[in-house]
Parts: C-alpha cells; structure tokens; sequence
C-alpha cells in the first residue's frame, strides 16, 4: 500500500516553475532564499530566551521606532540570503532608510527587487507571541546591467510578481502567491523542511471577525467609529455582534482571518493621520495574498495595489480581509463623509 506524501516547499516550486517553460528559476531562486532565511530566523526565534536576542537593540530605524534585536538580526539574515543569490538586485526594508542596491557585476544583472518587513510586530517577541516577516518582489524597471534604483521600489502593487509572509507562531508557516492562488507550507522542524499544509487558501467571502486596536477609538475618523459600533450591536440573523481578536501583529492577525473570515484595519486617526501600516513591505504584499484568496484589501476608498507610491516608508489606512466585510466597512466610511 502507499500513502501519497505531502508536497515539500523545494517540490512544489519546482513543479510550479514546470508550467511556465519561459520562466529561468530567478524566481525560484529568490523564493528559495526567502525560505533558507524563514528557517534560519524560526531557530533564532525559538531559542531567543536562551540567547542574548531579546529586547531593544537601543537604536531607532527612520521612522522613529525602537529597534528590537530579533529586528536587526532578521534584517540581516534576509539580506545575507538574498546577497548570496545573484538574483536579487535591491532590498527595501522596513529596517533601512534607504533601499540597498548589491552593486557588482551579478547583482547588477539581476532582475528583482525584494520589499520587506523582516519582523513585523518584533516587540512581540518578548512576550513569546506570534511575529512574521512580509515580502514582496518585483521585477525591476530600470536597464539591466547598472544598480537598482529607487524607481524599481517604487511601484504599485499591482506590479508585484510574487509575495508572501512568514508566521512563527506555535508553528512557523510560509504562506505566497505568484498570482496563481495562495499556498501554505508548515516548517516540520524534525526535518527542517517546509511541507504543503494548506493548499489554495480561500478567505471566507464574509466573516464574524473584527480586529482592530480599539485603544485608539478615540482617534478613529467618525465613519470607523460607527463601524466599530455596529460590530458591537446585537443583530442575531446577521452574526452581531461580531467577535473582537486583536493581536497586534499584523501577520498573525490577517492569517487568522484569512483561514476564519474577518476584517483587520488599521485606519488613519488624530494619532496617526495617515496611517500607520507601511504600503510597500506590510499593506501592498498582504493584499496580493488577500486579493489571491478572494478577499479585499483598500485605504478605506480605493484598492491599495492601485496606489502609486511617492516614497519607500509611505503609510496608508489598511482595510483588509474577507469581502463583504471590508465593502460594509467602507459603506460606513463613505456614508460618514456623506453626513
Ligand atoms: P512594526 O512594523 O513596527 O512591528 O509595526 C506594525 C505593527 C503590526 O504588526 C500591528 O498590527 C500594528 O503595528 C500594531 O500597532 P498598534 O500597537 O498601534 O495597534
Ligand atoms: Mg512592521
């Protein structure tokens, strides 16, 4: 008798690349980097109370934002992957002010660029809750053969050509799309291998999930304030109220609602009047894998791919989950403006 086992991560882009005899392994390649670097930070990660990693590294990045340790290393460790590639030209990074170009003659002649979070929600892990990385690669703009440059990052996120995050949670799961659906693979540490768990990962076209910080309800335009108000009123028929799951780590909070059904926003306010979730390396890639599972990502009024970037830490308003619950989100948000 056999038993037919599951596809591992390797297989599985291997297979994938099978069905596009145009395509040379670049982005294999830089899948593949994504994955080694995922493993290398899961380990950190998993011993960070034993080693000395935990807590502020006593430095701000760009924004103004204490630095983690587990920050600084994860930045480096995704860097050091994709350097030893060749075909990464560029990172941008949420720990970076400025984009790095790999200036040599190899790295000159790549053709993506990769935009990321290395540790999205780090102070998190401190408390031994859940953290992920957010990426998302392009093909470049500029000629082949001279350094990237800022024109290459700066690009809709309708452009992006893959993308994806990776959760370390009570198991560590990389979850991308290259535009054909959204696949999830589970690190089995016995092996150290990243093994199909969930294919094809469809969101719940609606959902009984809300997840928002309501500490800063205060702060919260007038149509978000009433939104939040209806998820509380009771309506039996339509599921109200809804439940309320804030973990205040983006990746964990949208993968849980992308499995279950739910919305995650985080709108601008008094506080933070454009918002603070960053467009290219959090909002733009967790939309690509939102849209890629049927749900729907926008600021509030327009799609967030559509949006053309003007610079690399941009912040924007985030609505983001299953379909129609982000539609009646914004239904309050437009009708608020209205009155
Ligand atoms: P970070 O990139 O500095 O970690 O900030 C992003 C994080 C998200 O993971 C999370 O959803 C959000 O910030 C939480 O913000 P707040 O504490 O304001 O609710
Ligand atoms: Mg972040």
């Amino acid at each position: 008798m056999t038993s037919q086992r599951t596809a591992t991560m390797g297989e599985f882009l291997v297979e994938t690349q099978k069905a596009f005899p145009q395509a040379n392994g670049g982005l294999t390649q830089v899948l593949s980097s994504i994955r080694l670097a995922a493993k290398v930070v899961h380990r950190t990660i998993n011993k960070a109370g034993l080693v000395d990693i935990l807590g502020d590294a006593g430095s701000e990045n760009v924004q103004g934002e204490h630095q983690m340790k587990m920050d600084i290393y994860a930045n480096d460790t995704f860097l050091k992957s994709f350097k030893s590639m060749g075909e990464v030209c560029g990172v941008g990074s949420e720990e970076l002010e400025d984009f790095i170009a790999f200036d040599d003659d190899i790295h000159n002649n790549s053709k993506y660029v990769v935009l990321m979070d290395p540790l999205d929600g780090s102070s998190n892990v401190d408390v031994n809750v859940s953290v992920g990385t957010i990426f998302s690669i392009y093909q470049r703009v500029s000629p082949l053969g001279k350094p990237v440059q800022l024109e290459d990052f700066l690009q809709p996120g309708n452009k992006q050509v893959a993308a994806g995050y990776v959760i370390y949670g009570s198991s560590t799961m990389l979850v991308f799309t290259t535009g054909n659906g959204v696949n999830g693979f589970t690190l089995d540490p016995s092996i150290g291998t990243f093994c199909l768990s969930h294919p094809l990962i469809q969101v719940p076209e609606n959902g009984s999930i809300y997840s928002v910080n309501e500490g800063n309800y205060v702060h919260f335009p007038e149509g978000v304030k009433r939104y939040i108000k209806y998820c509380q009123e009771l309506d039996e028929p339509s599921g109200r109220p809804y439940t309320s799951r804030y973990i205040g780590s983006l990746v964990s909070d949208l993968h849980r609602n992308l499995l279950k059904g739910g919305i995650y926003l985080y709108p601008t306010g008094t506080k933070s009047p454009k918002g603070k979730l960053r467009l290219l390396y959090e909002c733009n890639p967790l939309a690509f894998i939102t849209e890629q599972a049927g749900g729907r990502a926008t600021d509030g009024y327009q799609r967030i791919m559509d949006i053309k970037p003007e610079e690399l830490h941009q912040r924007v308003a985030y609505f983001v989950g299953s379909t129609a619950m982000v539609l009646e989100a914004e239904s309050f948000i437009h009708s608020a403006d209205r009155s």
